[in-house]
């Protein structure tokens, strides 16, 4: 899917998203995005809760054969209540609040992206086709 405030991820090439206004060093996250033929799709996290300010993601697309993408939007509903789009079979990003993080990921591909997250609560996801619906969703939490 096509989005506001999103990159495309480039095979191992280092991605960073916004320019960092702090000093300290960033919160990290590593992201792995898994799939098993199709199914058992999911968004591991090293941790699902960080303090406000930088925060890095790690993201590989651990998937043999798969397009992923990582993609995080405050939402303060449960994680499976995000607005959908049945027709595309995905997630309806223009509805959205606000959303960043890196998308299309081909099989293999990693990228760093460091995003500036204020405190509340989020929801990560993958919005390939499907892939939402599958499990490919996660709640992360950023404390003041
Ligand atoms: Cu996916």
């Amino acid at each position: 899917m096509i989005s506001r405030n999103l990159l495309f991820a480039v095979t191992t090439a280092l991605v960073i998203a916004a320019p960092l206004a702090y000093a300290a060093e960033p919160a990290g996250v590593k992201v792995t995005l898994t799939d098993q033929t199709g199914k058992d799709m999911r968004i591991g996290l090293s941790t699902n809760k960080v303090k406000a300010g930088a925060v890095e993601f790690e993201v590989i697309n651990a998937s043999t054969d798969l397009m992923h993408e990582f993609l995080i939007t405050p939402w303060k509903g449960t994680i499976t209540s995000l607005p959908y789009d049945a027709r595309e079979n995905a997630v309806d990003e223009p509805k959205l609040p606000h959303l960043e993080g890196v998308e299309d990921m081909p099989a293999g591909a990693k990228a760093t992206i460091r995003l500036v997250l204020t405190p509340g609560e989020y929801v990560v996801f993958c919005n390939q086709a499907g892939h939402y619906k599958m499990g490919m969703e996660a709640r992360f939490t950023v404390t003041k």
